[in-house]
Protein backbone atom coordinates (compact mmCIF):
# COMPACT_ATOMS: atom_id res chain seq x y z
CA UNK A 1 0.00 0.00 0.00
CA UNK A 2 1.74 3.34 -1.10
CA UNK A 3 2.65 5.83 1.87
CA UNK A 4 0.62 8.52 0.84
CA UNK A 5 -3.17 7.31 0.60
CA UNK A 6 -5.76 5.80 3.16
CA UNK A 7 -5.79 2.25 3.92
CA UNK A 8 -8.83 0.91 1.96
CA UNK A 9 -11.28 -1.04 3.83
CA UNK A 10 -14.33 -2.55 2.32
CA UNK A 11 -17.58 -3.58 4.67
CA UNK A 12 -18.94 -6.58 2.95
CA UNK A 13 -21.80 -8.22 5.44
CA UNK A 14 -24.16 -10.32 4.15
CA UNK A 15 -27.50 -10.39 5.92
CA UNK A 16 -25.98 -7.71 7.96
CA UNK A 17 -27.85 -4.35 8.35
CA UNK A 18 -25.25 -2.24 7.10
CA UNK A 19 -26.49 1.36 8.75
CA UNK A 20 -24.87 1.32 11.93
CA UNK A 21 -21.58 0.05 10.94
CA UNK A 22 -21.22 2.50 8.43
CA UNK A 23 -22.14 5.54 11.14
CA UNK A 24 -19.41 3.94 14.10
CA UNK A 25 -16.40 3.16 11.52
CA UNK A 26 -16.66 6.68 10.01
CA UNK A 27 -17.03 7.70 13.61
CA UNK A 28 -13.87 5.39 14.55
CA UNK A 29 -11.57 5.67 11.44
CA UNK A 30 -11.95 8.97 10.24
CA UNK A 31 -8.16 8.12 7.92
CA UNK A 32 -9.52 5.06 6.78
CA UNK A 33 -11.46 5.13 3.20
CA UNK A 34 -14.40 3.23 3.57
CA UNK A 35 -16.22 1.26 0.70
CA UNK A 36 -19.37 -0.48 1.01
CA UNK A 37 -20.25 -3.47 -0.67
CA UNK A 38 -21.28 -3.57 -3.78
CA UNK A 39 -19.74 -0.19 -4.50
CA UNK A 40 -16.51 -1.52 -4.29
CA UNK A 41 -14.81 0.66 -6.56
CA UNK A 42 -11.54 -0.46 -8.25
CA UNK A 43 -11.02 -3.62 -6.47
CA UNK A 44 -7.52 -3.56 -7.04
CA UNK A 45 -6.78 -0.60 -4.28
CA UNK A 46 -8.95 -2.45 -1.86
CA UNK A 47 -6.61 -3.13 1.15
CA UNK A 48 -8.98 -4.55 3.70
CA UNK A 49 -12.42 -6.24 3.93
CA UNK A 50 -14.70 -6.30 7.39
CA UNK A 51 -16.91 -9.56 6.12
CA UNK A 52 -19.44 -11.69 7.10
CA UNK A 53 -21.12 -14.68 5.47
CA UNK A 54 -19.46 -14.00 1.65
CA UNK A 55 -20.74 -15.64 -0.82
CA UNK A 56 -19.13 -17.85 -3.28
CA UNK A 57 -16.93 -16.09 -5.59
CA UNK A 58 -16.11 -13.39 -3.41
CA UNK A 59 -12.65 -14.18 -2.73
CA UNK A 60 -11.61 -14.34 -6.17
CA UNK A 61 -12.90 -10.83 -6.77
CA UNK A 62 -10.64 -8.73 -4.38
CA UNK A 63 -6.79 -9.55 -5.78
CA UNK A 64 -4.57 -7.32 -3.71
CA UNK A 65 -6.02 -7.39 -0.09
CA UNK A 66 -3.80 -7.84 2.79
CA UNK A 67 -5.78 -8.75 5.62
CA UNK A 68 -9.29 -10.04 6.41
CA UNK A 69 -11.34 -8.72 9.49
CA UNK A 70 -14.52 -11.07 10.62
CA UNK A 71 -17.31 -9.58 12.07
CA UNK A 72 -17.90 -12.75 14.18
CA UNK A 73 -15.33 -14.82 16.77
CA UNK A 74 -15.82 -17.62 14.56
CA UNK A 75 -14.01 -18.21 11.63
CA UNK A 76 -15.08 -21.40 10.78
CA UNK A 77 -17.49 -20.35 7.69
CA UNK A 78 -14.41 -18.19 6.71
CA UNK A 79 -11.81 -21.68 7.03
CA UNK A 80 -14.14 -23.77 5.04
CA UNK A 81 -14.18 -21.51 2.00
CA UNK A 82 -11.80 -23.28 -0.60
CA UNK A 83 -11.48 -19.38 -2.19
CA UNK A 84 -10.16 -17.95 0.70
CA UNK A 85 -6.44 -17.21 -0.16
CA UNK A 86 -4.29 -19.13 1.80
CA UNK A 87 -1.88 -16.92 3.34
CA UNK A 88 -3.77 -14.22 3.77
CA UNK A 89 -3.95 -13.01 7.51
CA UNK A 90 -7.28 -12.94 9.34
CA UNK A 91 -8.03 -11.78 12.75
CA UNK A 92 -11.22 -12.62 14.21
CA UNK A 93 -13.98 -10.34 16.54
CA UNK A 94 -12.97 -9.96 20.63
CA UNK A 95 -14.93 -7.13 21.65
CA UNK A 96 -15.56 -6.06 24.86
CA UNK A 97 -19.77 -5.82 23.93
CA UNK A 98 -19.67 -9.20 22.19
CA UNK A 99 -17.73 -10.59 25.83
CA UNK A 100 -20.29 -9.38 27.89
CA UNK A 101 -23.33 -10.24 25.78
CA UNK A 102 -21.75 -14.04 26.00
CA UNK A 103 -21.51 -13.89 29.68
CA UNK A 104 -25.13 -12.22 29.99
CA UNK A 105 -26.84 -14.99 28.08
CA UNK A 106 -24.88 -17.86 29.42
CA UNK A 107 -25.34 -16.26 33.05
CA UNK A 108 -29.13 -16.32 32.12
CA UNK A 109 -29.88 -19.40 31.24
CA UNK A 110 -27.58 -21.05 33.79
CA UNK A 111 -29.45 -19.25 36.39
CA UNK A 112 -32.61 -20.28 34.80
CA UNK A 113 -31.50 -24.35 35.02
CA UNK A 114 -30.44 -23.25 38.21
CA UNK A 115 -33.40 -22.02 39.86
CA UNK A 116 -35.69 -24.73 38.05
CA UNK A 117 -37.47 -22.17 35.93
CA UNK A 118 -38.33 -24.81 33.07
CA UNK A 119 -39.72 -27.13 35.56
CA UNK A 120 -42.05 -24.01 37.25
CA UNK A 121 -43.02 -23.11 33.27
CA UNK A 122 -44.06 -26.72 33.06
CA UNK A 123 -46.33 -26.49 36.10
CA UNK A 124 -47.64 -23.51 35.36
CA UNK A 125 -49.17 -25.17 32.14
CA UNK A 126 -50.25 -27.70 34.58
CA UNK A 127 -51.58 -25.45 36.97
CA UNK A 128 -49.82 -26.98 39.72
CA UNK A 129 -48.79 -24.95 42.55
CA UNK A 130 -45.30 -26.96 44.21
CA UNK A 131 -42.19 -25.27 45.11
CA UNK A 132 -38.88 -27.11 43.92
CA UNK A 133 -35.97 -27.58 45.73
CA UNK A 134 -32.69 -26.28 44.14
CA UNK A 135 -29.11 -26.53 45.67
CA UNK A 136 -26.94 -23.59 46.71
CA UNK A 137 -24.93 -22.14 43.61
CA UNK A 138 -21.71 -24.04 45.24
CA UNK A 139 -23.34 -26.90 45.17
CA UNK A 140 -24.03 -26.01 41.81
CA UNK A 141 -21.45 -27.62 39.04
CA UNK A 142 -21.09 -25.78 35.71
CA UNK A 143 -18.77 -26.89 33.33
CA UNK A 144 -17.83 -25.14 30.29
CA UNK A 145 -16.30 -26.14 26.90
CA UNK A 146 -13.85 -23.98 25.87
CA UNK A 147 -11.30 -21.46 27.71
CA UNK A 148 -11.25 -18.90 25.19
CA UNK A 149 -11.89 -14.96 25.14
CA UNK A 150 -15.77 -16.07 25.84
CA UNK A 151 -15.32 -19.74 28.02
CA UNK A 152 -12.88 -17.51 30.28
CA UNK A 153 -15.38 -14.73 30.68
CA UNK A 154 -18.67 -16.67 31.51
CA UNK A 155 -16.65 -18.89 33.95
CA UNK A 156 -15.52 -16.12 35.85
CA UNK A 157 -18.74 -14.62 36.22
CA UNK A 158 -20.64 -17.80 36.91
CA UNK A 159 -17.72 -18.13 39.81
CA UNK A 160 -18.50 -14.74 41.06
CA UNK A 161 -22.18 -15.76 41.61
CA UNK A 162 -20.59 -18.97 43.48
CA UNK A 163 -21.25 -21.55 41.25
CA UNK A 164 -18.78 -24.14 41.09
CA UNK A 165 -16.94 -24.03 37.74
CA UNK A 166 -14.62 -25.80 35.72
CA UNK A 167 -13.25 -25.42 32.43
CA UNK A 168 -12.02 -27.51 29.63
CA UNK A 169 -9.38 -26.75 26.47
CA UNK A 170 -6.98 -27.99 24.30
CA UNK A 171 -3.52 -27.19 26.22
CA UNK A 172 -2.92 -26.90 30.12
CA UNK A 173 -4.03 -23.40 31.41
CA UNK A 174 -3.69 -22.53 34.93
CA UNK A 175 -5.65 -20.00 35.64
CA UNK A 176 -6.09 -18.23 39.38
CA UNK A 177 -9.25 -19.53 40.93
CA UNK A 178 -10.52 -21.79 38.14
CA UNK A 179 -10.43 -25.38 37.89
CA UNK A 180 -9.09 -26.56 34.59
CA UNK A 181 -8.84 -29.72 32.46
CA UNK A 182 -7.81 -30.55 29.01
CA UNK A 183 -7.13 -33.40 26.57
CA UNK A 184 -9.94 -36.47 26.33
CA UNK A 185 -9.01 -37.68 30.29
CA UNK A 186 -9.59 -33.98 31.17
CA UNK A 187 -13.22 -33.92 29.46
CA UNK A 188 -14.41 -37.37 30.96
CA UNK A 189 -13.00 -35.98 34.13
CA UNK A 190 -15.07 -32.83 34.07
CA UNK A 191 -18.43 -34.25 32.59
CA UNK A 192 -18.50 -36.43 35.38
CA UNK A 193 -19.10 -33.78 37.19
CA UNK A 194 -21.23 -31.23 35.56
CA UNK A 195 -25.07 -30.47 35.79
CA UNK A 196 -24.70 -27.96 33.21
CA UNK A 197 -22.92 -27.70 30.12
CA UNK A 198 -22.10 -25.39 28.22
CA UNK A 199 -20.09 -25.02 24.89
CA UNK A 200 -18.41 -22.73 23.77
CA UNK A 201 -15.94 -24.14 21.88
CA UNK A 202 -14.61 -23.20 18.33
CA UNK A 203 -15.94 -25.30 15.23
CA UNK A 204 -12.71 -27.31 13.79
CA UNK A 205 -12.43 -30.84 12.82
CA UNK A 206 -11.48 -32.07 16.32
CA UNK A 207 -14.81 -30.11 17.78
CA UNK A 208 -17.10 -30.82 15.29
CA UNK A 209 -19.82 -33.32 16.32
CA UNK A 210 -18.39 -33.39 20.21
CA UNK A 211 -21.87 -33.13 21.62
CA UNK A 212 -22.40 -36.57 21.10
CA UNK A 213 -24.11 -39.52 22.61
CA UNK A 214 -20.39 -40.53 24.03
CA UNK A 215 -19.76 -37.61 25.64
CA UNK A 216 -23.75 -37.68 26.88
CA UNK A 217 -23.29 -40.95 28.41
CA UNK A 218 -20.73 -39.15 30.48
CA UNK A 219 -22.72 -36.58 32.15
CA UNK A 220 -24.72 -37.31 35.42
CA UNK A 221 -28.67 -37.81 34.91
CA UNK A 222 -30.08 -35.06 33.89
CA UNK A 223 -27.82 -32.67 33.15
CA UNK A 224 -28.52 -29.55 30.90
CA UNK A 225 -26.90 -28.53 28.04
CA UNK A 226 -26.18 -24.79 26.30
CA UNK A 227 -24.93 -24.81 23.31
CA UNK A 228 -23.69 -21.49 22.16
CA UNK A 229 -21.00 -22.26 19.71
CA UNK A 230 -21.70 -23.78 16.68
CA UNK A 231 -24.48 -26.20 15.67
CA UNK A 232 -21.93 -28.44 13.81
CA UNK A 233 -20.59 -29.28 17.77
CA UNK A 234 -23.86 -30.82 17.83
CA UNK A 235 -25.43 -34.12 16.78
CA UNK A 236 -28.56 -33.72 17.13
CA UNK A 237 -30.51 -37.13 17.09
CA UNK A 238 -28.48 -37.87 19.71
CA UNK A 239 -29.52 -35.31 21.82
CA UNK A 240 -33.02 -36.31 20.71
CA UNK A 241 -32.10 -39.35 22.20
CA UNK A 242 -30.58 -38.35 24.89
CA UNK A 243 -33.80 -36.01 25.95
CA UNK A 244 -35.63 -38.87 25.16
CA UNK A 245 -34.38 -41.14 27.67
CA UNK A 246 -33.95 -38.31 30.47
CA UNK A 247 -29.59 -38.40 30.55
CA UNK A 248 -30.31 -34.27 29.42
CA UNK A 249 -33.40 -33.23 30.81
CA UNK A 250 -33.36 -29.91 28.91
CA UNK A 251 -31.55 -28.17 25.85
CA UNK A 252 -30.86 -24.19 25.39
CA UNK A 253 -29.37 -23.79 21.62
CA UNK A 254 -28.35 -20.85 20.29
CA UNK A 255 -26.65 -22.22 16.75
CA UNK A 256 -27.76 -25.01 14.48
CA UNK A 257 -26.32 -26.88 11.46
CA UNK A 258 -28.60 -25.07 9.33
CA UNK A 259 -29.73 -21.50 10.10
CA UNK A 260 -32.48 -20.90 9.82
CA UNK A 261 -33.68 -23.96 12.00
CA UNK A 262 -35.96 -25.30 9.20
CA UNK A 263 -39.59 -25.62 9.56
CA UNK A 264 -41.08 -28.65 11.12
CA UNK A 265 -37.76 -29.57 12.48
CA UNK A 266 -38.18 -31.96 16.30
CA UNK A 267 -36.31 -29.12 17.87
CA UNK A 268 -39.04 -26.64 17.27
CA UNK A 269 -41.94 -28.11 19.16
CA UNK A 270 -40.22 -30.33 21.77
CA UNK A 271 -41.02 -29.31 25.51
CA UNK A 272 -37.30 -29.68 26.56
CA UNK A 273 -35.41 -27.33 24.14
CA UNK A 274 -35.39 -23.78 23.99
CA UNK A 275 -34.26 -22.04 20.65
CA UNK A 276 -32.54 -19.17 20.14
CA UNK A 277 -31.77 -17.77 16.76
CA UNK A 278 -28.10 -17.39 16.89
CA UNK A 279 -28.66 -14.39 19.20
CA UNK A 280 -26.17 -15.55 22.29
CA UNK A 281 -23.57 -12.71 21.67
CA UNK A 282 -24.50 -10.19 18.73
CA UNK A 283 -21.67 -8.26 17.65
CA UNK A 284 -22.45 -4.56 18.46
CA UNK A 285 -21.37 -1.74 16.45
CA UNK A 286 -21.34 1.21 19.10
CA UNK A 287 -18.23 -0.83 20.57
CA UNK A 288 -16.85 -3.31 17.45
CA UNK A 289 -16.28 -0.52 15.20
CA UNK A 290 -13.48 0.59 17.06
CA UNK A 291 -12.03 -2.67 17.67
CA UNK A 292 -11.89 -3.13 13.96
CA UNK A 293 -10.15 0.00 13.19
CA UNK A 294 -7.86 -0.40 16.09
CA UNK A 295 -6.61 -3.99 14.67
CA UNK A 296 -6.69 -2.50 10.88
CA UNK A 297 -4.35 0.65 12.05
CA UNK A 298 -2.33 -2.57 13.98
CA UNK A 299 -1.94 -3.89 10.07
CA UNK A 300 -1.11 -0.95 8.48
CA UNK A 301 1.85 -0.31 11.03
CA UNK A 302 3.07 -3.93 10.76
CA UNK A 303 1.71 -4.85 14.78
CA UNK A 304 1.16 -7.84 16.28
CA UNK A 305 -2.39 -8.54 16.38
CA UNK A 306 -3.94 -10.18 19.77
CA UNK A 307 -6.49 -12.25 18.05
CA UNK A 308 -4.89 -13.29 14.73
CA UNK A 309 -6.41 -16.57 13.77
CA UNK A 310 -3.87 -19.06 13.76
CA UNK A 311 -5.21 -21.02 10.66
CA UNK A 312 -2.96 -24.12 11.49
CA UNK A 313 -5.25 -24.14 14.85
CA UNK A 314 -8.21 -23.56 12.68
CA UNK A 315 -9.35 -21.04 15.50
P1 LIG B 1 -11.25 -18.63 21.59
O1 LIG B 1 -10.45 -18.96 20.37
O2 LIG B 1 -10.85 -17.48 22.42
O3 LIG B 1 -11.28 -19.91 22.56
C1 LIG B 1 -11.45 -21.19 22.08
C2 LIG B 1 -11.27 -22.19 23.23
O4 LIG B 1 -11.59 -23.50 22.74
C3 LIG B 1 -9.84 -22.24 23.75
O5 LIG B 1 -9.87 -22.43 25.15
C4 LIG B 1 -9.29 -23.49 23.07
O6 LIG B 1 -8.28 -24.17 23.80
C5 LIG B 1 -10.51 -24.37 23.05
N1 LIG B 1 -10.35 -25.41 22.03
C6 LIG B 1 -10.12 -25.26 20.70
N2 LIG B 1 -10.01 -26.47 20.12
C7 LIG B 1 -10.14 -27.40 21.11
C8 LIG B 1 -10.11 -28.81 21.15
N3 LIG B 1 -9.88 -29.53 20.05
N4 LIG B 1 -10.28 -29.41 22.33
C9 LIG B 1 -10.48 -28.70 23.46
N5 LIG B 1 -10.53 -27.34 23.51
C10 LIG B 1 -10.36 -26.71 22.34
O7 LIG B 1 -12.76 -18.49 21.12
P2 LIG B 1 -13.92 -17.58 21.74
O8 LIG B 1 -14.04 -17.90 23.17
O9 LIG B 1 -13.73 -16.17 21.35
O10 LIG B 1 -15.19 -18.11 20.91
C11 LIG B 1 -15.60 -19.46 20.96
C12 LIG B 1 -16.69 -19.72 19.94
O11 LIG B 1 -17.92 -19.14 20.35
C13 LIG B 1 -16.48 -19.11 18.55
O12 LIG B 1 -15.57 -19.87 17.80
C14 LIG B 1 -17.88 -19.14 17.99
O13 LIG B 1 -18.10 -20.36 17.33
C15 LIG B 1 -18.78 -19.07 19.21
N6 LIG B 1 -19.53 -17.79 19.25
C16 LIG B 1 -20.90 -17.84 19.25
C17 LIG B 1 -21.64 -16.68 19.31
C18 LIG B 1 -23.11 -16.72 19.36
O14 LIG B 1 -23.76 -15.68 19.30
N7 LIG B 1 -23.73 -17.87 19.50
C19 LIG B 1 -20.99 -15.38 19.37
C20 LIG B 1 -19.55 -15.43 19.39
C21 LIG B 1 -18.86 -16.60 19.32
P3 LIG B 1 -6.88 -23.46 24.16
O15 LIG B 1 -7.23 -22.55 25.32
O16 LIG B 1 -6.03 -24.58 24.56
O17 LIG B 1 -6.45 -22.73 22.91
C1 LIG C 1 -19.75 -15.13 16.15
C2 LIG C 1 -21.18 -15.40 16.10
O1 LIG C 1 -18.96 -16.02 15.84
O2 LIG C 1 -21.99 -14.47 16.15
O3 LIG C 1 -19.38 -13.99 16.52
O4 LIG C 1 -21.56 -16.57 16.03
Amino acid sequence: MPKERPPVLLVACFGVDITPWRVQIARHGPGIEMRVWPDTGDVSEIDYVFVWNPPPGFWKRLPGLRAVFSMGAGVDRLLADPELPPDLPIVRMVDPSLVSGMVEFVTMRTLHYHLRMHDYARQQVAGEWRQLPSPVAAARRVGILGIGQLGQACARALAALGFNVTAWGRNPRDLPGLATYHGAEGLAAMLADCEILVCLLPLTPETEDILDARLFAKLPRGAHLINVARGRHLVEDDLLAALADGRIAHATLDVFRHEPLAEGHPFWKHSAVTILPHVAALTRPETAAATLVGNLWRHVRHEPIPDAVDRAAGY
